[in-house]
């Protein structure tokens, strides 16, 4: 590769060479050097070159035009870093290739040049070379800019450079849209001051210095009815949020001062009225919105604000997964049919946590994946410059904070939030080329924060010097007004005026918001949740449609080879139907959907490896040996009446699973499912189960029924493979907000996943299960055909063995999941007859009547023990103990039999491993205790 020095000066002598050789054959020099002669060849040159001069141009001439070539490359590649992109007036961070002196020239020498050495778009309707430059200068230095180097498409590439040069996305509005633009920004800005004024020192977290922001969502909004999309989906932080919502998604000024005052919070608001119903509602920045968009009949795009919490960033992947919902119809069998052009999603980011947060890495890892792609995400960086109190140099490694993208290969557009049309432009580009491409694309606003990081702080303390510069610098719609006057498009009265009537409309409201706004909510919290009154269990598969079933999963077309010995694993399925069972639990799993399927209740099931199943149990997704195609039986059953859909994720936990909750929350008619590879990773996407799954449709009456499923047991295998952390979901569990299961079975599973399907609709909660390892195919865990078509799911499970003699059992042994098979393993229980082992399957909703029944049914037991594996400061026995308590008869005592505590769930050491469980066993087993190791509750 060439040096700019290459170019010029000594070197010139050298570049002639070069040329003669290119023109012998182009192939004779490396492809950078024949884009830069192409660029000026007299094939192509001769007839813009002045006619005084001869085509073939002397050393000098031609060391200047190879010179020019390198600074339009360089303005092209690097403008960005000359861009006025900070409404404060900082220097640009400056690059000397963007200089004319660098490479050796003067403005005589481009003025002396064709503008066909710069070429493209700069070249058009100008008459020399230095023209040129200068609108390449204005082009790509300006008060926008653009980074496409990193788009690795020439095409793409191409079209972009292309975009910029062209009008069509050019905004320079006539006066009509002037105005309509100057009135916009003028209601952004006197929202913000009149919650300034009247609620003085009330965190708001103002849009001031990006309002900008508004008129460009607009822009989107009115690009996408356009394109005729259906919806768009919006995730953004509390920044600017308030204006969004009343300004875009319609909501009423009356409500959001409401909110303020707490005018309503003693009459019935959520806060006060939502004991017992599950929902303790949310900050108003936090809050979603739904709203139709378009004028008069054409109010055809449902605009949604996705609710989030105030972990920034968190709520991306969940847009993702709405968008995704959004796109896909799922009414037929096969794979769902997408249509990326039916829902846009934007996120909107904050500059500090765009870089800082590692859940950003990994939404933008997805956009290319097919279980993931949405067709393109129009990203915004509201860039203020600042976080909380953190300048740039602290927050960021990298000189822009929208880098990160470029990885991603996203093209980026800079613009200064100071410059209206200038951000208009940058939308208008950004849409067309998501419409092109169906990618994603990055647009980083620059603007400033006029307040402290919320309006209680006092910013200056931190930032005394760009603070002092805000204070006397003008706002954005002054700017725009004194730009319009100058123009004669505006009069500074009609200005004034588009103010005054601003103030007034908030002014009214405020009467409004005072004499008492109904909130929507009151009825749905009358209603409660309605969780205790629904039939809970589906209507049962019969024998025939499940041998059906079966059948058909086993088949795939005569040319396809799995590989032999999957195949003749998979064959065994066909055996288990009979009386003598071995229905395991990927058999179990298949069964399920199918007959969910077949119910018209789609399917989604994402996981890393689920495919196949970590534990290859599953192996929904069969290779051919011959081609690698693949073939889904699950997508090709006859009796289906719905899509279904399987992919392996990519390697991340709060990036996959917040793309599924928000999939699942946007697609209610679908049965999502998310599944760890252990359950312990699930701790990584800890975020998503705290601020989502778990508290969503308390905060913000958000309803999923995501199921995660959880791999956990205690097999030795060390620390991490061990304890899906059941014991931090049932902390969690309060006001019905989920339910949480630990199947024994895979009859219980296969009703468990049914009951889920049914209940969507009726009473939609996320599922949480303990997912087994080892019992995967064990035995005692395996069912009978029988076992599925004539049960439902049991909360509990009592001891058969030990009902044949009820008297003469003294203890009941409780306990959940795989413990459950080891106790009932010990063929030869020391006191077989005088324990009885009873299996609580689901955990929350606690199983209170059942538990009660059950304990009733043994009327000489006088000790209830809880057996668990985990340590005795995880799993359930935390939760359990106060419940139970509540539930036993006064006469009988509670002890824990279980690991002692400890700071990590399991042991690194296998022998010690079997020890352990050996000893819990023994000790549920016996009869007394003689060392017992537990406390009386
Ligand atoms: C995950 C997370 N960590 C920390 C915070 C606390 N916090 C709230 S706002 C903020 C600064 C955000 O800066 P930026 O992303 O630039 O957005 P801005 O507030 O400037 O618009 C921080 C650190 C948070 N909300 N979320």
């Amino acid at each position: 590769m060439y040096t700019l020095e290459n170019f010029y000066g000594p070197n010139a002598g050298y570049v002639l060479e070069l040329y003669e050789r290119y023109k012998q054959d182009p192939a004779l020099v490396d492809e950078a050097t024949r884009a830069i002669f192409a660029a000026w060849t007299p094939e192509q040159a001769p007839q813009q070159l002045p006619e005084s001069q001869p085509a073939e141009l002397t050393a000098p001439q031609l060391a200047h035009a190879l010179a020019a070539s390198a600074l339009a490359h360089a303005i092209r590649e690097r403008g960005h870093l000359g861009a006025h992109l900070d409404p404060l007036g900082s220097s640009p961070v400056g690059d000397p290739a963007l200089l004319p002196q660098k490479h050796g020239l003067n403005d005589e020498d481009l003025a002396h040049l064709p503008a066909s050495v710069v070429g493209g778009h700069a070249a058009e309707g100008v008459s020399n070379a230095l023209e040129a430059i200068n609108a390449l200068h204005a082009m790509y230095s300006g008060t926008i800019s653009y980074e496409f180097d990193q788009v690795k498409s020439p095409d793409e590439r191409a079209w972009l450079r292309d975009a910029v040069g062209l009008r069509q996305y050019h905004t320079s509005p006539d006066a009509a849209t002037a105005r309509k633009l100057l009135k916009r920004l003028t209601q952004v800005e006197v929202f913000e001051r009149y919650l300034h004024q009247t609620f003085p020192g009330q965190k708001r977290f103002s849009i001031e210095g990006t309002d900008v922001l508004v008129p460009m969502l607009d822009e989107i909004t009115s690009g996408a009815i356009d394109s005729e999309s259906k919806e768009v989906i919006i995730g953004m932080a509390h920044r600017g949020r308030l204006n969004v919502l009343a300004h875009v998604f319609g909501k009423s000024y009356a409500a959001i001062l409401a909110e303020f005052s707490h005018a309503k919070h003693e009459q019935g608001t959520p806060l006060t009225d939502s004991f017992g119903f599950g929902w303790t509602g949310d900050v108003k920045y936090h809050l979603g919105a739904e709203h139709m968009l378009g004028e008069g009949a054409s109010i055809t795009l449902k605009a949604i604000l996705s609710p989030n919490p105030s972990h920034l960033e968190f709520v991306n992947p969940v847009v993702e997964g709405m968008a995704r919902a959004g796109q896909e119809s799922r009414d037929e069998p096969g794979p769902p049919v997408q249509d990326v052009d039916h829902t846009l999603p934007i996120l909107i980011h904050g500059d500090a946590a765009f870089p800082g947060e590692g859940v950003v890495a990994e939404t933008l890892n997805m956009w290319h994946l097919r279980g993931y792609w949405v067709g393109g995400t129009i990203h915004i960086i509201l860039n203020n410059q600042l976080g909380f109190t953190t300048s740039q140099e602290d927050a960021r490694s990298t000189p822009f904070a929208s880098d990160l993208a470029k990885g991603f290969g996203l093209p980026i557009i800079h613009v200064n939030a100071d410059d209206p049309h200038a951000c208009l432009t940058a939308v208008c580009l950004a849409h067309a080329y998501r419409d092109q491409f169906h990618k994603d694309v990055m647009i980083d606003l620059v603007g400033y924060r006029r307040w402290g990081h919320n309006e209680g702080d006092e910013p200056a303390f931190t930032q005394p010097q760009m603070y002092e510069r805000i204070r006397s610098h003008p706002t954005v719609r002054e700017l725009y007004a004194r730009r319009l006057e100058e123009a004669g498009i505006v009069s500074r009265d009609e200005a004034d005026a588009m103010e005054k009537d601003a103030f007034s409309l908030l002014e009214q409201a405020k009467r409004e918001a005072d004499g008492g706004v109904r909130l929507p909510d009151e009825e749905e919290i009358k209603n409660g949740n309605g969780y205790h009154h629904v039939a809970k269990t589906p209507l049962p598969a019969t024998a025939e449609q499940l041998t059906a079933y079966n059948d058909e999963l086993l088949t795939w077309p005569e040319s396809f080879s799995p590989h032999p010995k999957l195949a003749r694993t998979l064959q065994r399925r066909a055996n288990t139907l009979g009386p003598e069972g071995g229905i395991d639990w990927g058999q179990a799993e298949a069964l399920a959907f199918a007959s969910i399927l077949a119910e018209g209740v789609p399917i989604r099931l994402t996981g890393q490896d689920s495919e196949r199943g970590t534990f290859s149990h599953r192996h929904a997704v069969l290779h051919n040996q011959a081609n690698d195609e693949v073939y889904v039986p699950l997508q090709h059953l006859r009796a289906a009446k719905a899509s279904f859909s399987i992919y392996n994720s990519p390697l991340s936990e709060v990036g996959a699973l917040g793309f599924e909750y928000g999939y699942s929350v946007h697609a209610p008619d679908v049965l999502v499912l998310w599944e760890a590879q252990y359950g312990d990773f699930a701790n990584v996407a800890q975020v998503i189960i705290d601020q989502f799954v778990s508290s969503g449709r308390a905060k913000w009456r958000q309803n999923s029924s995501l199921v995660l499923l959880l791999p956990h047991g205690y097999e030795g295998q060390g620390p991490e493979h061990s304890s899906a952390r059941l014991e931090r979901y049932l902390q969690l569990s309060a006001q019905d907000n989920w339910r949480v299961a630990n199947c024994s079975t895979s009859a219980q599973y296969f009703h468990l996943l049914r009951q889920q399907a049914h209940l969507l609709e009726r009473a939609p909660r996320p599922l949480i299960v303990m997912m087994p390892k080892s019992l995967l195919r064990h035995p005692l865990a395996s069912s009978s055909l029988q076992d599925l078509v004539e049960g439902s799911f049991k909360t509990v499970i009592d001891d058969q063995q030990a009902r044949e003699n009820p008297e003469s059992v003294r203890r009941i042994a409780l306990c959940s999941g795989k413990i459950a098979i080891d106790l009932l393993l010990q063929q030869s229980r020391p006191h077989a007859d005088d324990v009885a082992i009873v299996r609580v399957e689901m955990l929350y909703p606690f199983p209170a009547d059942e538990l009660k029944q059950v304990l009733a049914g043994y009327p000489r037991a006088r000790e209830v023990v809880w057996v668990q594996e985990e340590p005795q400061n995880m799993g359930a026995w935390s939760y359990m103990a106060p419940r139970l308590t509540k539930i036993m008869p006064r006469n009988h005592k509670l002890e824990v039999i279980s690991r002692p505590a400890r700071s990590s769930p399991a042991t690194g050491f296998y022998d010690r491993y079997q020890a352990e469980q050996e000893q819990i066993i023994a000790e549920a087993s016996g009869l007394p205790l003689e060392q017992p190791r537990g406390k009386h509750v």
